[in-house]
């Protein structure tokens, strides 16, 4: 297929298109820069929704509820899970992930995971690719589903117009969102698997944790209980979600999101980039030596620093 059919197809609504743009763009293949500069005067403004949390919360289970939501209310939805922890178990874990069970078949949900590979920060622009690619198709709501433990996961909720934290009633669970920089991001909190022991303990806890934190403009952002298993607190979920986008939107803050959204994407490609042609695997090398000094007391951490200095 030559590059112009497979657009004509994307464009023309065909799902199998938008799975091959998604791998060619997700795969850093030669054509993908051509292929993204021809999409871009077709992105819609998807309302991207970024959903985190520890593992195990119960994030995939929220998704596919809220997806049935968004169905329900005619809108079509993409969803890309990222899983950067594990890069030895991609494939197989990788598609227990996402458990997408009535929404699999829906021609109007697109599903897709994405596992590390090479740099957290390439897989950061990966999905932020992916998403524009799924923007472009036409999707009205994407999820981005994201372990919120490392740097290049803040990095992609970051990104995303809406966040909501999954936390769940573990002791200390909170304490840990807190360290992990979660409090910080959310502007809808979920407590899920409510049916558990200790959930009203949880919630007050998180509560409290929330009314530590500065107000940024009028939003204050909600904690909800959820069973996301049986799908209680679900649809208030949905409503909160509805009303911050009018929030947003009649603040004009979508806008302003989307420009924070295009200079974080430059300024972090750029960084790579810059990173990439100056750490060279020599460089690598030469630190590891350099390191070895260091704990041997042959040099000290200043003359290392400038050794490296740019
Ligand atoms: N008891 C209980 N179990 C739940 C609830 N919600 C989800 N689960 C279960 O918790 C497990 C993990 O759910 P997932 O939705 O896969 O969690 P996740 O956060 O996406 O997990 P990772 O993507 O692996 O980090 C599954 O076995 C769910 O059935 C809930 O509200 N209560
Ligand atoms: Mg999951």
């Amino acid at each position: 297929m030559t590059p112009n059919d497979l657009l004509k197809r994307f464009f023309g609504g065909d799902r199998r298109a938008l799975a091959r743009l998604i791998s060619i763009v997700e795969n850093e293949d030669p054509r993908a820069d051509s292929f993204l500069n021809e999409i871009y005067d077709h992105l819609k403004g998807a309302y991207r929704i970024g959903i985190t949390g520890p593992p195990g919360a119960g994030k995939s289970t929220i998704v596919d509820r809220l997806v049935q939501n968004c169905r329900q209310a005619g809108k079509t939805v993409g969803v890309i899970a990222v899983d950067p922890s594990s890069p030895f178990t991609g494939g197989a874990l990788l598609g227990d992930r996402v458990r997408m069970t009535k929404t699999e078949l829906d021609p109007d949900v697109f599903i897709r995971s994405m596992a590390t590979r090479g740099s957290l920060g390439g897989l950061s622009k990966a999905a932020q690719d992916v998403a524009d690619v799924m923007d472009a198709f036409g999707k009205h709501v994407i999820f981005l589903e994201t372990v919120g433990v490392g740097q290049s996961e803040l990095d992609i909720i970051r990104t995303a117009d809406a966040t909501v934290v999954v936390l769940v009633p573990e002791s200390g669970d909170s304490v840990q969102a807190m360290k992990a920089g979660l409090m910080e991001i959310g502007d809808i909190f979920v407590l899920n698997k409510s049916d558990r022991q200790g959930a009203d303990l949880a919630y007050l806890e998180i509560q409290s944790v929330l009314q530590l934190k500065p107000v940024r403009g009028e939003w204050r952002p909600p904690v909800l209980q959820t069973v996301a298993d049986d799908g209680k607190g679900i649809d208030e979920l949905f409503r909160k979600l509805q009303d911050f986008y009018h929030y947003q939107k009649e603040r004009n803050i979508l806008s302003q999101k989307f420009q924070e959204r295009v200079e974080n994407r430059v300024r972090r490609y750029l960084e790579e980039q810059i990173l990439r042609k100056y750490w060279s695997p020599e460089t690598e090398k030469q630190f590891q030596r350099s390191l070895k000094a260091i704990l041997e007391r042959k040099k000290s951490l200043r003359q290392v620093l400038k050794e490296f200095a740019p």
